[in-house]
């Protein structure tokens, strides 16, 4: 306690940054006058960095998930913590660069986070088809399974330079939309739970597929995780 006592006294970044290296709560409450900051961190794969072969390689995984996906929490990290420090010191002169940090690398941490768990190896809770409730709301809102899955994958490989193509649930009219984000923030509108998503950025597949995304985007579906996007269902209905 006396230790976060004195996080507490200090102040500023570098008691954030102090805070984060003694590898503290997931809280940081280190920001005299500036309010809480949550560290964010990184999610453990749910699987071997091979699990997803031959659709997607062990390789293309590992840095996906250790340098990119960490990039993006770090960043995400970095943007908040300076956000804090600037409303402790009531200057804002760097908000918009800032705010648009913030809005990237958090897009990209969500989005990452939900994408390892939407995936399974092939045969071994990857590929196949939804049951139950989620193919109840694809069929409603799609037609049937194979009509939203060349939805999907036209949204996917449309997908201008870097970005995603999303599964979202919107509650405002209980129903399922597919669109896309450009990077990992932009085009999806408010109000909307994505459920399911496919990143397109060349990282996801280069190594493997080159300039072949919708090559990349035919193997993934061998390795989606529909008890997983079911779950993300439940739980966006639930709130
Ligand atoms: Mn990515």
């Amino acid at each position: 306690m006396s230790t976060r006592r004195e996080f507490l006294t200090v102040g500023g970044a570098a008691a954030v940054i102090a805070a984060m290296q003694a590898g503290s709560s997931a809280v940081a409450q280190a920001m005299a006058g500036g309010g809480q900051v949550t560290t964010h961190t990184l999610p453990e794969l749910p699987y071997p960095y091979d699990a997803l072969e031959p659709y997607i390689d062990a390789k293309t995984m590992e840095l996906h998930h250790s340098k990119h996906h960490a990039a993006y929490v770090k960043g995400l990290n970095e943007a908040e913590a300076a956000l804090a420090e600037a409303r402790a010191k009531g200057d804002f002169a760097a908000v918009q660069a800032l705010s648009k940090k913030a809005a990237f690398n958090g897009g990209g941490h969500f989005l990452h986070s939900m994408f390892w768990k939407i995936m399974a190896p092939a045969g071994n809770g990857g590929g196949g088809e939804p049951s139950g409730e989620l193919a109840e709301y694809i069929e409603k809102d799609f037609g049937d399974f194979k009509s939203f899955r060349a939805h999907f994958s036209a949204a996917a490989a449309a997908v201008k330079g870097s970005g995603w193509a999303l599964l979202h649930y919107r509650p405002q009219d209980d129903s399922l939309i597919i669109l896309q984000a450009e990077n990992q923030h932009k085009l999806s509108p408010w109000g909307v739970v994505p459920i399911m998503g496919i990143d397109v950025w060349e990282h996801a597949y280069y190594l493997k597929y080159q300039n072949r995304r919708p090559e990349y985007i035919e193997a993934w579906w061998n390795v989606v995780n529909w008890a997983a996007v079911a779950e993300n269902l439940k739980a966006a209905r639930k709130a």
